[in-house]
């Protein structure tokens, strides 16, 4: 036996805060802008010092390697200094969207054994019941924007544990193919799964679409619409520009297009990741209202959902400025094809991003011909490991060294990728995945609603948005039931997932055997229409 046994030989460690951050300090660019945040810069020297504090803060918890840390916090230097901080002792970041239920917050910290969970107070009022009767969580950090805020009983304060750490930390000798972060995805039966990303695999997105689409450089400013806890605005907002020695703008706020709109006027962003209900909202705005001042962006990127060929060209007419649509996944790590500047074909995915491939299957995994619909798989180095305790899913998704991403896709004989819907009943909406099981199980706990089925529908941007046929006990269908249904649904789920339309119909579309068939309900709603009154996107 050779004495390396059970060592972790130097050249497969790595560990990603060290790269992202400790880094720049080595090569002298400590002094570079890092993050700017509520109209003050943190510097990477700034920031290796604050993710020092953080990770001697979870340390002193006794938070050990591999351990979970959940967290529920607001774009801000704080997730970042947590989610770093953590990964530098060698801990296990759950990212956790900070638009959920009390019961998805209990579900995630059951599932991921979270030992030490950091909130912010603003999220504190869905998120604390869900602390109590945890069998592993044993801290809980609240951080806050103002003064002292009250705490619940037993809590740490963030600021209190930071102030008191050291800010010198040396790294966790982590293995390359250590874990590094979690993320939870949902699925069609609305149980979310955690996502497993390993260390040496996180940091590659940076150099694909970061270098190869990009071209990311030290003095670009990224402003991503998509949160930090999501896996496009994880990449957006702190590996990709990290890695490059760029500078992240954060803001804890909504997206909302307004909003938006005064960041970019005001940070001068030259890098924008948005969504396509982003752009659709921005493009919505009439110009006298807001300063709209987006000379200096070189470059906007779209994920999340497809882009539709209009919203690019309006963009671009309006902006002068290409929107590159890209298809990832947080299976996938981040986005594996892509448009490239230049050669963007507006209603595409776009092309293979170099170090990537892709392959559209039929019948028995075999490649269809071009232009042919088939079933969209992937292999590269950023892809997940797998799904934590969720073995059959984990064999359908990771096949070998290919990711099954459920997308239909066709490839064209030069190359460029279309996206043609899923091939389960999943909906992306505003880029955020909604189950249509999981809004239906909510609106069948209506004393009214005998049975219904939620499809996609496509609002007036083209862009898809929940649609609820809904069959009553008795009668009395109406505008004030369907607004009634609305808000029963918001009281119970992330308010994203509730359905813009609801319509009442005596029966729903069912084969012999009793399935409903949902595609006679998408082909009755497959319209282009307005929002439904009351329904806002
Ligand atoms: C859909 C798209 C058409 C597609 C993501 C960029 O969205 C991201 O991750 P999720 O895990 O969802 C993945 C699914 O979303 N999708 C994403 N982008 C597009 N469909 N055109 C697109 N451009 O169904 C995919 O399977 O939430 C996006 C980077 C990292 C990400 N995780």
């Amino acid at each position: 036996m050779g004495g390396l046994r059970g060592a972790t030989p130097p050249s497969a460690r790595f560990n990603l805060a060290t790269a992202l951050v400790d880094s720049h300090l080595v090569a002298g660019r400590g002094d570079r802008p890092a993050i700017r945040y509520e109209g003050r810069t943190l510097t990477y020297a700034g920031l290796a010092r604050l993710v020092d504090r953080a990770g001697n803060a979870l340390r002193a918890l006794d938070v050990d390697v591999e351990q979970r840390v959940a967290i529920v916090l607001p774009d801000s230097p704080e997730f970042v200094a947590t989610f770093l901080g953590a990964i530098k002792i060698g801990a296990v970041p759950v990212t956790l969207s900070t638009l959920l239920t009390e019961r998805d917050y209990a579900y995630m910290l059951d599932d991921s054994r979270a030992s030490a969970l950091v909130v912010h107070e603003s999220v504190l009022g869905r998120v604390r019941q869900a602390c109590a009767g945890r069998r592993h969580l044993r801290h809980v950090v609240v951080a806050s924007s103002g003064g002292a805020a009250p705490r619940p009983p037993g809590s740490l304060s963030f600021a209190e544990l930071i102030s008191a750490a050291s800010d010198e930390l040396s790294p966790e000798p982590t293995a390359a193919d250590d874990m590094c972060f979690w993320q939870y995805s949902s699925g069609t039966t609305g149980e979310p799964k955690a996502v497993v990303h390993l260390q040496a695999s996180c940091a590659t997105p940076a150099d694909l679409h970061g270098r190869h689409v990009v071209a990311m450089r030290p003095d670009d400013r990224v402003l991503s619409v998509a949160k930090l806890f999501f896996s496009y605005g994880l990449n957006n907002s702190l590996v990709v520009p990290f890695h490059h020695g760029a500078c992240a703008i954060l803001y804890s706020g909504r997206p909302e297009p307004r909003a938006i709109l005064e960041a970019i006027a005001r940070e001068r962003p030259t890098v924008f990741y948005g969504v396509p209900t982003a752009y659709a909202a921005l493009l919505a705005v009439p110009e006298r209202e807001v300063p709209f001042d987006l000379s200096s962006l070189r470059l906007c990127i779209s994920a999340g959902e497809a882009l539709p060929g209009p919203l690019f060209e309006r963009w671009k007419a309006r902006f002068g400025l290409e929107i590159l649509d890209g298809i990832g996944s947080t299976e996938l790590g981040y986005i594996a094809i892509s448009n490239f500047p230049g050669r963007a074909r507006p209603g595409t995915s776009g092309e293979v991003i170099p170090g990537y491939e892709a392959r559209v299957t039929g019948e028995g995994d075999r490649p269809v011909a071009p232009g042919e619909v088939g079933d969209l798989q992937v292999r590269g180095p950023s892809t997940a490991a797998f799904y934590w305790q969720k073995r059959a899913q984990t064999k359908r998704t990771f096949r070998g060294e290919w990711v099954f991403t459920g997308d239909r896709y066709s490839a064209s004989a030069d190359g460029y990728y279309t996206h043609h819907g899923r091939s389960d009943d999943l909906l992306k909406v505003g880029g955020i995945w909604v189950s249509p099981l999981e809004i239906e199980t909510a609106l069948l706990e209506h004393d009214a609603v005998l049975e219904c089925a939620v499809v996609g529908r496509e609002d007036a941007d083209a862009l898809t948005k929940p649609a609820a046929y809904v069959v009553l006990k008795n009668g009395a269908a109406g505008p004030a039931l369907a607004t009634e249904l609305r808000g029963f649904v918001k009281d119970r789920l992330a308010p994203y997932k509730y359905p813009r339309w609801i319509e009442f119909v005596a029966e729903l579309p069912r084969t012999s055997t009793g399935k409903i068939q949902r595609y006679k309900l998408r082909a009755v709603g497959g319209q282009r229409r307005p929002p439904a009154p009351g329904g806002d996107a």
